[in-house]
């Protein structure tokens, strides 16, 4: 006898018994993976037994191209996708014919052929992408929705809350589905929250929220369902609240011991595959026949796949591949503009006009941050563009800087192109951990491309204190798979913003904000390119080379201007990552002196790793040690005195003679 209740109203015989093979499925492999786990065959496995129910019914109520973000314990979604198990095998083995390559563990991988885009250990991340991919549908007008999981603790993570929010402010179908089942690694729901209900948090979003029962089968896929139909509808999210038990440790080897055992007893009687088979078998759907029938089937499938999967060959590594993949393939050589007709406009023009051409030239490019809409900006790069392109292409953001890049990387998915703006580059902290691990790693984990330009207005010089001046270049050259785009001219600010928008990878584009209205020249009025990775060689000289990019640039040829006296070989950098070395070692060889100049402070900062590099692989050319020019390795302070101490400025001449003089 089944304990549960199953009202199967709706529902032929046909699609129970496909929704009863599904269930089966993820319990048969994962006891085939706890058995592997014992003998020493697998190396970790986080077990989703007990919640089957939620995955698999959330999955069968979605229409196949509709995207899914599961978790650590869906196995189900990646099941009842139909992804072949051999390859899933192949995945857990680390294999090279698994889903990435063998470069990522247990379920964090995707697949854009089954629309599952998979998980980040963070969990939280998962949420706002689904908001990208909503937006997508809602912007597409297609009657489609996004699930994202989230466990009861992951409920407690920032990312929910941000994620929960945009899809309530800009009503987006998207159905966020929490896994309630009471612990969060040993931490029980009493630690993690004192709501009654996680989905009493609904209606502080504004959106609808259900709690229900995640081990019924039938309550899931109809709850889904009809959630998915609310939220095409309506075009509103929802959250769903199932409540479950986690039947085994946080992964097999961490233990339950900190588990009541009567839980154990109590929800072992609530087993959602147990019960519904005693369901189906009251009712006569499901004969013992029928059941050993479709569980032969699938052991054999699992017998096949582990096989498959233990003859493949351990991968190889092979360098060149792994360098090649941390990108996604791009022609970026220079397009050149139509005409030799320029205007004289000032920097922050410059990346106006770029971004302007870049909306007018491709129709699936959408502007976020915050207050961009109708008040242009907090520097009024996008002044009248919600006029020219409408505001569903250029959109006010709520303040929630991670939601808007997992937007933004969701977006990407979906074929889409998005330029986010960070109102000051300060404030990327908050948005740091879709940036750093989501944007930056997603094409060399499973090849899906983030189509992403962060724009980052930076730097020091006006007395903005610590949080609106800093120069935080070198968090992000430090991390494989982003660009690092950072201009210091007019016309390289408007190529190079054409030029990362072009490019399908993630790309970090720094505006000094000095620069803004201080620097004006010609800018070609046509649609450009500058080339990213390549330097300028701003001014040849013979005696000093001094490497620098931003508003340091300007420093420098101010100061050559002031000291004829001495040949100065001036390169701008344009871009931190790549670098360009082959521009950098030309320059050494001119001078044999080489100054590394920036605003970063020294510590850390680029400069660090272009000197290490030229003495490695320069040395021969040198007549001096390479010499570093940065600000001090102190916070930015406030008052312009101390501000003007701060920064390098103050000690170019120190630098450049100190450098003479060996
Ligand atoms: C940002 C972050 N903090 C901590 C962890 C470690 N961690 C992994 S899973 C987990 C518990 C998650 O609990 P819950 O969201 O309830 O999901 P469940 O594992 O119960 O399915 C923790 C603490 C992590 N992966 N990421």
């Amino acid at each position: 006898m089944s304990a549960m209740q199953f009202d199967k109203s709706g529902f032929d015989n046909d699609k129970l018994l496909e929704l009863y093979i599904e269930l089966v499925r993820p319990r048969m492999i994962e006891e085939k993976m706890l058995v592997l786990l014992r003998q020493g065959k697998i190396s970790k496995w986080f077990s989703g037994i007990g919640q089957e129910a939620i995955a698999v019914g959330a999955t069968m109520a979605l229409d196949s191209d509709e995207y899914v973000m599961p978790l650590h314990r869906n196995l189900g979604v990646f099941t009842a996708r139909k992804m072949p198990f051999d390859k899933l095998f192949m995945q857990w083995q680390g294999k090279k014919d698994g889903y990435s390559k063998a470069r990522e563990r247990s379920f964090h991988f995707g697949a854009n052929e089954y629309h599952i885009c998979g998980m980040i250990s963070h969990l939280g991340p998962q949420l706002a992408i689904a908001d990208g991919i909503a937006l997508a549908h809602k912007l597409k007008k297609e009657d489609k929705v996004s699930v994202a999981f989230s466990g009861d603790g992951g409920t407690s993570e920032g990312d929910f809350h941000e994620a929960l929010n945009v899809a309530a402010v800009w009503g987006l179908p998207v159905i966020f589905i929490i896994e309630n089942n009471g612990y969060g690694l040993s931490t029980p729901s009493n630690e993690q929250f004192v709501c009654k209900q996680l989905a009493d948090r609904a209606v502080g979003y504004g959106m609808a929220g259900i709690t229900i029962d995640g081990n019924n089968i039938l309550d899931v896929y109809k709850a889904v369902k009809e959630a998915r139909e609310y939220c095409i509808k309506e075009q509103k999210p929802i959250l769903i609240e199932c409540m479950t038990f986690r039947m085994r440790g946080h992964e097999e080897a961490s233990g339950v011991k900190y588990v009541p055992k009567e839980l154990f007893e109590e929800w072992g009687k609530k087993d959602p595959v147990a019960n519904f088979e005693a369901f189906l078998l009251e009712k006569s759907i499901l004969s013992q026949y029928l059941i050993k029938d479709i569980r032969d089937a699938i052991q054999k499938e699992i017998e096949e796949g582990i096989a498959k999967g233990f003859a493949a060959p351990p991968v190889v590594a092979d360098t060149a591949e792994e360098i090649k993949d941390v990108y996604a393939p791009h022609n970026g050589t220079a397009i050149q503009p139509a005409t030799t007709v320029t205007t004289d406009m000032k920097f922050i023009n410059a990346i106006s006009e770029g971004l302007r051409q870049s909306m007018e030239k491709h129709e699936n490019l959408v502007l976020m941050g915050q207050d961009i809409a109708e008040y242009g900006g907090a520097f009024k790069v996008t002044e009248g563009f919600m006029a020219q392109f409408g505001k569903d292409r250029v959109r006010n953001t709520p303040l929630c800087e991670s939601a808007i890049v997992g937007t933004a990387l969701g977006l990407s998915i979906k074929g889409f192109k998005s330029m986010m703006e960070m109102q000051f580059a300060d404030f990327v902290t908050v948005g740091f951990n879709q940036i750093i691990n989501n944007l930056a790693k997603i094409y060399y984990r499973w090849g899906q491309n983030a189509d992403v330009v962060i724009r980052m207005p930076t730097g020091a010089g006006v007395g903005a204190g610590p949080f609106h001046s800093q120069s935080n270049e070198a968090w992000f050259t430090h991390t494989p798979g982003l660009k690092v785009v950072y201009p210091s001219t007019p016309e390289d600010a408007k190529g190079l913003m054409i030029a990362a928008i072009e490019d399908p990878n993630p790309v970090m584009f720094f505006e000094h904000k000095m620069l803004y209205r201080s620097i004006t020249g010609a800018v070609p009025n046509d649609y450009y390119t500058i080339e990213i990775g390549k330097a300028r060689l701003v001014q040849q000289g013979s005696d000093v080379s001094i490497i620098t990019y931003g508003s340091a640039v300007h420093w420098a040829t101010d100061y050559a201007a002031q000291h004829a006296d001495t040949s100065f070989d001036i390169v701008d950098l344009r871009t931190l990552l790549p670098l360009d070395y082959e521009a950098i070692r030309a320059s050494v060889k001119r001078t044999g002196k080489v100054l590394v100049l920036h605003e970063d402070c020294l510590t850390g900062g680029i400069g660090g790793e272009i000197a290490a590099w030229i003495s490695e692989n320069c040395f021969e050319l040198l007549d001096a040690p390479v010499i570093r020019c940065a600000s001090l390795d102190t916070p930015i302070p406030f008052a312009i005195e101390l501000e003007q101490n701060f920064l390098a400025k103050g000690r170019l001449h120190q630098s450049v003679q100190k450098l003479i003089a060996y």
